[in-house]
């Protein structure tokens, strides 16, 4: 076999944020950049030597080039056997799965998830762990460390492995596995819910709209829910992967996903919509005129879950991003069950859902997920809500309204300011930080600040400390602002401000949520001076 070391130069600076590590697409695509990128991996990881890895992407631009150096990367650096989804396309909860059931060494998922695709967008690179789940800090600083020493990488010299065939092929030493993506994953869906009971909904007339956003989700949706379930066909609309997504944001929320917000206000909307993001770990749930903030859908899901065969014993506990509205935690509470707050970013759950501490997770941003695997799942949290829907007859805006009349209703939005210059963004950061200690007791219009500090957290399983994860001011009357950079941007930086507001009169749960958050709203502007500072008269993104 031919192995090729090549020297090269560090790309220093190449530290994974919240999600792996996104670049743009011509970043990834300059010489060495990728190549580079995957020796600090598996340096980082200690080696290849004799491992096994899963490996697939979401399907955007570059995905099937990326594959195919990895897979010459990987056999150059002895790693005994790839498992790779045919033509590459592989969800996130999906390899996870894979990673768990074939018991890898861990696994390359290609993604930038909700980031655009196309070569003057975005492109990702993620290593996930023997667990299933995202690399833990500590491992992602061993990478990050590699990619400021690396001097060489090695690659094998060999033609392109074709990927369309389901079945074993070689690459010299190292087997290729070529697997159908969709067929493992159902079966665990299988397991987990009442595939009858969905069944008998569709086939008692009820309907849906599944938007796949032409990202990873579409074959999995029109199999799952179509092909399996019996929905109708068309039920899964813009369910063929694209490299571009067609040009949208694959990002599942009423901005991005107008079109099926459109058909689910429209005149004939059907009982019940959803969709997925890029990579296929977050969801949007809707039902007909009721859009269901993540929050709330967290938090439904913990109070329901039991009605599914696979959680039938109940929930060991609950967990979810310190910025998700405490929603969960007040149904934890009833449940009699444990919630934990952790920082945003699916890696931090995965000790929790290891030693059996939590079952169900949940962030702010449209990610659900369980024990199932250590990653969030879209098509789960939307076949949850089907067993739910079908076990309880209900439709999505009475599961809401009983379940505020019955916990609260945690009045909740996030403001986005995107592509702020980081030198702004950080000052104002900065800014708040050192303003912290005299928040306290001060009031901004009828709302006092009852407490005000900068998110760290001390996983309770690892003892590992993480620090800087978000600045919250909470006030009294169980009101909160939390501001906190985003770690998944390419371009600038993206101010997010994490807006909450409890209500508990059973009269007062049906407003506008902006209209019930503004006094939120204008105390972080006072405590943060957004505007002024970004030159920006509103947010660029309210979901
Ligand atoms: C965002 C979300 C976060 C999520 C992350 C990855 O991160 O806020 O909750 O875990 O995306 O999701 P940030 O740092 O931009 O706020 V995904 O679907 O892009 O893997
Ligand atoms: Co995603």
């Amino acid at each position: 076999m031919l192995i090729n070391t090549v020297q090269t130069a560090p790309i220093a600076g190449q530290k994974a944020g919240t999600s792996g590590l996104r670049r743009k697409t011509r970043d990834f695509m300059a010489p060495h950049f990728l190549e580079n990128y995957v020796q600090a991996i598996l340096d980082g990881i200690g080696s290849a030597d004799g491992k096994t890895f899963v490996i697939g992407g979401d399907g955007r631009y570059f995905n099937p080039q990326a594959i195919q150096t990895i897979l010459r990367m990987a056999a150059a650096n002895g790693a005994a056997k790839a498992i790779v989804a045919q033509n590459g396309l592989l969800s996130t909860p999906a390899a996870s799965n894979l990673i768990r059931q074939y018991k890898t060494d861990g696994g390359f998922i290609l993604s930038a998830s909700h980031n655009p695709g196309g070569i003057d967008e975005d492109f990702g690179l993620k290593f996930n762990m023997s667990n299933g789940g995202p690399a833990t800090e500590a491992i992602t600083d061993a990478i990050f460390t590699r990619t400021k020493e690396i001097t060489e990488y090695k690659v094998l010299e060999a033609q392109d492995v074709d990927l369309e065939q389901i079945g074993t092929t070689q690459l010299d030493d190292m087997t290729i596995e070529i697997v159908d993506p969709v067929a493992d994953y159902e079966n665990l869906m299988a397991e987990l819910f009442d595939f009858d009971a969905i069944h008998a909904l569709f086939k008692g007339g009820f309907r849906m709209t599944f938007d796949a956003m032409h990202a990873i989700t579409g074959p999995y949706a029109i199999h799952i829910l179509e092909d399996v379930l019996g929905a109708p066909t068309g039920t899964v609309i813009n369910g063929t992967p694209l490299p571009d997504f067609g040009g949208g944001h694959p990002d599942p929320n009423p901005i991005w996903a107008h079109e099926l917000m459109g058909i689910m206000t429209g005149p004939n909307a059907p009982d019940f919509g959803a969709a997925s993001d890029g990579d296929g770990d977050r969801n949007m749930i809707v039902g007909r005129g009721a859009y269901v903030t993540p929050s709330d859908s967290l938090a439904l899901l913990t109070a329901h879950a039991h009605l599914a065969p696979g959680y039938k014993g109940g929930l060991a506990g609950v967990a979810r991003s310190m910025p998700t509205s405490t929603a969960a935690d007040r149904v934890a509470k009833s449940l009699g069950i444990p919630a934990f707050e952790t920082p945003t970013g699916w890696k931090f759950f995965g000790t929790l859902l290891d030693a059996g501490k939590a079952t169900i997770c949940g962030e702010e941003s449209a990610g659900t997920g369980s024990n199932h695997v250590r990653e969030k799942d879209g098509l789960w949290a939307v076949l949850l809500w089907l067993n739910i829907i079908a076990s309880t007859g209900k439709s999505v805006a009475d599961l809401m309204t009983d379940h505020w009349q019955r916990h609260g209703r945690n009045y909740y939005s996030r403001h986005d300011y995107e592509a702020v210059d980081s030198d702004i963004a950080n000052s104002l950061m900065d800014d708040l930080r050192s303003s912290l200690p005299n928040l306290t007791g001060q009031s901004f219009g009828d709302l006092t600040v009852s407490k005000a500090d900068e998110f760290a957290y001390d996983d309770p399983v690892d003892g590992s400390h993480t620090s800087g994860q978000g600045i919250r001011v909470m006030f009294e009357g169980d009101a909160r602002v939390v501001f906190r950079l985003s770690g998944t941007g390419t371009q600038g930086a993206t101010l997010r401000v994490y807006l909450e507001q409890l209500e508990t009169e059973a009269d007062q749960m049906k407003k506008d949520p902006q209209e019930a958050l503004s006094a939120v709203i204008a105390a972080a502007d006072a405590i943060a001076q957004i505007r002024t500072r970004t030159g920006r008269d509103k947010p660029d993104v309210i979901t």
